[in-house]
């Protein structure tokens, strides 16, 4: 029980992103797919009580509650600073340990149970091989400033593309 900590702006955020990226087509990446089916999966762990499939506003409003009563740890109806730093606690280090295993997943390749220097440098996203594709637009092995600054966002661009798009189009 003590796992079902989620706070809903960021349960509707992880429903949106979710959507966005099987839009967009999230399998240009397997691990980015797999990463948001957990994402998915937690979303609907934490709200769909019944596990009817779905996500009802009663549901919405019962999970709340249940959050408010599983922080509030002295029952008295209020939650002090205390309290809620406790419950932030507790999230990011539940977030910390699902970065560590996907970093393991990810970069551990002779699953020893550490990251050799050369497994962090074989890891695609750590090598900066991709940085150096992406942003070295003319190709001569360095990227200037002017490089990079043509390129602002390109990280925010491949990570939120379709929604990131639009609102270019729309100058907002
Ligand atoms: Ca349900
Ligand atoms: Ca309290
Ligand atoms: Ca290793």
């Amino acid at each position: 029980m003590t796992k079902r900590i989620l706070i809903p702006a960021t349960a509707i955020l992880l429903l949106g992103g979710a959507a966005i990226a099987i839009a967009a087509g999230g399998n240009r990446h397997g691990d980015h797919e797999a990463y948001h089916q957990a994402r998915l999966d937690r979303l609907f762990d934490a709200y769909d009580l019944n596990t009817d499939g779905a996500i009802s506003e009663a549901e919405i409003v019962a999970s709340r509650d249940a959050r408010f009563a599983l922080n509030d740890v002295n029952n008295d109806g209020k939650l002090t600073s205390d309290e809620i730093r406790a419950a932030i606690m507790k999230r990011a280090e539940a977030r910390a340990n699902r970065m560590v295993e996907r970093m393991l997943e990810r970069s551990d390749a002779d699953n020893d149970g550490v990251v050799s220097l050369a497994e962090f440098e074989d890891t695609p996203r750590r090598s900066g091989r991709k940085m150096m594709k992406r942003l070295d637009t003319d190709g001569d092995g360095v990227i200037t400033r002017a490089e990079a600054e043509a390129a602002k966002g390109w990280r925010h661009r491949s990570k939120h593309k379709d929604s990131h798009d639009k609102k270019a189009e729309t100058g907002r």
